[in-house]
């Protein structure tokens, strides 16, 4: 067995140490007809045992854009006073019909490590992207291309990998999505595999591994597509990820996850890095962010925990909220968020206090009615006026901890929709219940998701399944343009953030049971994650409007591990064509080889 030697890195010690400037590293290529760029995999496999026979019948129609105008800069008309303007387009277009043609592809490179890092000064070993957490921000322009070549360095590890783009649409490039079991088997340590989706949505994301727990060990990073926005501001800060962490790794954690429960997670991250513990005892370094009296700024928030819910403030400034997922939404004002994982939400706060160089606290705080966290109170980053941060001495907002999302009628989409009558709906129960080894497994009805790394759902409908047998908890959606409803319900006290790939769904019905039977048609909150109340209910739905399989989880990572989810194969007849099925198979070759000589084991769920 060989093993790489550990690469050592510090960072984790200064906020500006965990940043890189994204910008300096981004190719940026007009995108022509003429260019190839469809998806390729390198790897260290000799392997040929798959056949590729079928391969040539498959004609890739992704490509659509055409050469025009290259961009990089906002839209024209994109300016502080008039954020709503986006070239010859504005927020109340109807993204989900429209798309500018930038003619532009953006192309990113990412390398992930097995490292050493002490993000609160406790040093661990990690996994990162590109030697930082957050990895680098992939950034584009509504609209434009994306190219991102993914390459495995987890040596030590040995793990292989997958990343997902979150709430990004793939529009009819289901393969892209980036889950293993599902649309790709893992990329092996020393392959490469390169993505390609369209931006057809604007707002605030994230990528994250998509195998194991691998995710909170480190594989994230930001995904910023400049659009159109609903409120004025002066700054754009980026990301803010916030992030639970312990001294243990999860994948160490993940054990007493399994047999006992949830563990008591050490602190906490805002963008990668945190002071933990007490006065002198204290270690490492806050997050700071530097505001101008009277500017305005943009911070995209995002949920990357393992197993927590956040509620999000800044002492003494309120909190204007312009997005919820993907989903642009009527401003509203707030003095907190309640934020669950993989939520995000894109708020402007504006420096609009008097006293010059003072210094407030910027506070995460996990909700223990689900959340157990050892340092509650000290998850804080400092927004300062002026140079220098100082010790604040400012007090929190008032709250009542819970795990809830923001009320409905706070989450307005500016572009209205409604939503028929449900062609196709099912209901889920959601429960508890130990396995055969007794270890917690989490179950949909009956069905606690098993899938297998190496027979991803893609690769059964390049073969021709009909029964799926090797792909637990799947429904079939064969017809196109129907709506589908589908109610999850549990009556253990237990909060879920549900997350649905490939689609925004709509929020029709949430709450505690029982339900009254009330289904919010008339331009309901529209995002990627929602959240599941203890002994309560979500009914959401969405439209057959984008084939492939798709997965829909639990967010919290233990839950997912323990088979908290199920995949919707959507349109299955005409999921073939849009596959590319050499890219599919050559990883999946690399992947066998490599798990061949190393005899890795899958212990979770698969996805
Ligand atoms: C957080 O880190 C990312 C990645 O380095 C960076 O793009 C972003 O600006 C940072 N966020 C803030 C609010 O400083
Ligand atoms: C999604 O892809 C389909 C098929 O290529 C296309 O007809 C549709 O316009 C796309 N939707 C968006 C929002 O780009
Ligand atoms: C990530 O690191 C690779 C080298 O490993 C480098 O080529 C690439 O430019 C970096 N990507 C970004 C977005 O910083
Ligand atoms: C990744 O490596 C860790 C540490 O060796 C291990 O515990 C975990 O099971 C591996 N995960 C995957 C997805 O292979
Ligand atoms: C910090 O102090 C509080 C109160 O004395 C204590 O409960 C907590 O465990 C301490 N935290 C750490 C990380 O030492
Ligand atoms: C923050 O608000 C509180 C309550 O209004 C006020 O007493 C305090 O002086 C403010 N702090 C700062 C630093 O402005
Ligand atoms: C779950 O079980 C209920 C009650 O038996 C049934 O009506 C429903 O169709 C099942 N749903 C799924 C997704 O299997
Ligand atoms: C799947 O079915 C199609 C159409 O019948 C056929 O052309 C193809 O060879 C089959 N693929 C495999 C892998 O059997
Ligand atoms: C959810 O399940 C509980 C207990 O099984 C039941 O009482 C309740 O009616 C169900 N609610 C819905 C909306 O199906
Ligand atoms: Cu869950």
């Amino acid at each position: 067995m060989k093993l790489q030697p550990l690469l050592f890195l510090a960072f984790g010690l200064t906020a500006a140490a965990a940043t890189i400037s994204v910008e300096q590293n981004v190719a940026e290529v007009a995108h022509h007809r003429t260019t190839t760029t469809t998806t390729t995999t390198t790897s260290t496999s000799t392997s040929t045992k798959t056949t590729k026979t079928k391969s040539t019948t498959h004609s890739k129609t992704k490509t659509t854009t055409k050469v025009s105008k290259p961009t990089g800069t906002p839209c024209a008309g994109n300016k502080a006073n008039k954020r709503s303007k986006w070239c010859e387009y504005d927020i109340s277009t109807d993204y989900t019909e429209v798309v500018p043609d930038t003619g532009v592809t953006r192309e990113y490179w990412l390398t992930l490590d097995d490292l050493t890092a002490a993000p609160d000064g406790f040093s661990r070993p990690v996994m990162a992207v590109n030697g930082s957490i957050p990895g680098p921000t992939i950034i584009a322009d509504w609209g434009d291309w994306v190219i991102v070549h993914v390459t495995n360095n987890l040596h030590t590890s040995m793990n292989g990998t997958s990343i997902h783009w979150h709430g990004i649409r793939q529009n009819y490039t289901n393969d892209q999505d980036g889950v293993v079991s599902i649309t790709q088997c893992p990329t092996a340590p020393g392959s490469t595999l390169t993505y390609k989706w369209r931006a057809v949505q604007y707002g605030s994301s994230w990528y994250h591994s998509h195998i194991g727990l691998q995710a909170w060990e480190g594989v994230f990073g930001g995904i910023l597509i400049n659009g159109p926005a609903t409120a004025n501001y002066d700054v754009d800060k980026g990301n803010l990820f916030l992030t639970d962490w312990s001294h243990q790794t999860v994948d160490e954690l993940y054990s007493h996850a399994q047999t006992v429960g949830p563990p008591i997670l050490d602190t906490g991250l805002l963008n990668g890095t945190n002071v933990y513990g007490n006065g002198s005892a204290a270690t490492g370094e806050r997050f700071t962010m530097k505001v101008d009296k009277g500017s305005s700024y943009r911070l995209r928030i995002v949920n990357s925990a393992v197993d927590t819910h956040w509620k999000f403030m800044i002492d003494n400034h309120t909190l204007t909220v312009i997005s919820a997922d993907f989903v642009p939404i009527k401003p509203f004002t707030t003095n907190y968020i309640d934020i669950g994982m993989g939520q995000r939400y894109d708020v402007i706060v504006t420096a609009n206090q008097r006293r010059v160089g003072e210094s407030f606290w910027m506070r995460a705080i996990p909700q223990e009615a689900c959340s157990e966290n050892a340092s509650p109170d000290n998850i804080r980053g400092i927004m300062h006026y002026g140079k220098k941060a100082k010790e604040p001495t400012t007090s929190a907002w008032a709250f009542e901890d819970g795990c809830l999302d923001e009320p409905a009628s706070n989450l307005v989409p500016y572009v209205p929709k409604t939503v028929s009558a449900a062609d196709w709906s099912d209901m889920t129960d959601v429960t508890i219940g130990r396995n055969s080894a007794n270890l917690f497994r989490w179950y949909l009805n009956s069905t606690t998701m098993q899938v297998f790394w190496e027979d991803p759902t893609l690769l059964q409908v390049f073969n021709n399944q009909t029964d799926y047998s090797e792909s637990s908890g799947l429904i079939k959606l064969p017809n196109a343009h129907e709506w589908v409803y589908l109610m999850i319900n549990t009556s253990i006290p237990v909060t879920h953030p549900i997350h649905l790939h490939g689609h925004d769904f709509f929020v029709l019905a949430q709450g505690s049971n029982p339900w009254d039977g009330g289904v919010n048609t008339n331009n309901p909150p529209r995002r990627d994650t929602a959240m599941l109340a203890g002994n309560g209910y979500l009914l959401i739905g969405f439209e057959t409007d984008n084939p492939g399989a798709w997965l829909m989880h639990c967010h919290i990572g233990w839950h997912t591990d323990e088979g908290f989810a199920l995949q919707f194969l959507e349109r299955e007849r005409e999921i073939d064509p849009l596959i590319d099925f050499d890219a599919l198979q050559d990883n999946c070759a690399s992947w066998n080889t490599y798990d061949a000589t190393y005899n890795i084991d899958q212990e979770d769920s698969g996805i």
